[in-house]
């Protein structure tokens, strides 16, 4: 049984280009498939003052259960030099965050999905509507595309290149 799961990827020091290349690179193994790729987006700092990131969207294939995908994405993390320190956002070369998982409903105490804040935030909103417009979010009952068209951050969000 597998499931379709989509990941944000955002990376705001070093190579980012390069960054979220080598993290898919990564992320594709025996369990786990990259079948689409949303535009790449350069995304003002959300939340923190910081450097502009990097951001976009992968669609995997995987018959991993979330919370093994969520360990292959701590792999690839880690394998790309994340390190971290634990409280508040901070830099980092790559971040790789579970958005939906299929439209499960997941609520552990290291792993939420859909991803608590992936409503208020373009820098998931329009990565997300390149690739999945009309998926209904599971819990709020609308479409990416209706979320972003509410959403009221202020985020500076272009197309990279
Ligand atoms: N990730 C954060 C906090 N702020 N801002 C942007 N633009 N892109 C991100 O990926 C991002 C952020 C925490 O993971
Ligand atoms: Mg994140
Ligand atoms: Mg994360």
């Amino acid at each position: 049984m597998s499931t379709t799961a989509y990941l944000l990827l955002g990376s705001n020091i070093g190579d980012r280009a390069n960054q979220l290349k080598k993290s898919i690179e990564g992320l594709n193994n025996n369990h786990i498939i990259v079948k689409r790729q949303s535009n790449v987006y350069e995304t003002q700092s959300w939340g923190y003052d910081d450097d502009d990131y990097l951001n976009m969207v992968v669609e995997v294939e995987t018959d991993l259960q979330p919370l093994d995908l969520l360990i292959e994405c701590n792999i690839v993390e880690a394998s790309l030099g994340r390190v971290r320190y634990g409280g508040g956002y901070a830099s980092r070369p790559i971040d790789i965050d579970i958005l939906y998982y299929g439209s499960e409903i997941v609520d552990k105490p290291n792993l939420i999905v859909p991803h608590r804040l992936l409503q208020d935030r373009k820098f998931v909103l329009y990565p997300l509507c390149d690739l999945i417009p009309n998926f209904v979010h599971p819990i709020l009952n609308k479409t990416n595309k209706q979320l972003l068209d509410i959403c009221k951050d202020e985020c500076k969000v272009k197309l990279f290149e």
